[in-house]
């Protein structure tokens, strides 16, 4: 489970403020964090048979942008970058070949806008399930992320 680590990294962060005294609001953790780190990923059961969505924020605290290259799961044959752009009445999917994470910097993948769609999925998921996703960076750097699945309605 993977709110143990987050509660624990929190409490040490408020443990620190605290003993410097400061006066200073509690500090955010995600800032604090140093290169790239992966939050708020989420993934929507599936509407149709085969695809799904996942959406999440990147953030990189290195002070060299990053690109994401590479999104693969065992959960689905394929995972693809998407972007969605508004043609006059017409909303369409376009698939990205990379996305740029500068330097203190983030991406947000959210409803609307980016967001990597499962596809060819190896066997159908729900809300309640987790599926462990990794996320490959022009750095080389790897990313790890354990993502909880909802349903639509239940999206922030
Ligand atoms: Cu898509």
């Amino acid at each position: 489970m993977s709110l143990a680590p987050r509660a624990t990294a929190t409490g040490l962060a408020l443990a620190a403020a605290s003993a410097c005294g400061g006066g200073d609001a509690v500090p955010d953790i995600d800032a604090a964090a140093t290169g790239l780190s992966i939050h708020h990923a989420i993934a929507v059961e599936p509407v149709l048979d085969d695809v799904a969505a996942l959406y999440l924020t990147i953030r990189n605290g290195g002070a060299e942008e990053d690109t994401l290259l590479v999104v693969q799961t065992g959960s689905s044959g394929r995972a693809e970058i998407h972007d969605q752009v508004r043609d006059g009445e017409m909303v369409h999917m376009r698939s990205r070949e990379y996305v740029v994470v500068p330097a203190n910097g983030a991406v947000v993948f959210a409803p609307g806008g980016l967001h990597v769609m499962l596809m060819e999925l190896v066997q159908p998921f729900a809300a309640g399930d987790t599926l462990v996703v990794d996320f490959h960076f022009a750095s080389g750097d790897t990313r790890t992320a354990r993502v909880p699945v909802v349903t639509y309605g239940d999206l922030p």
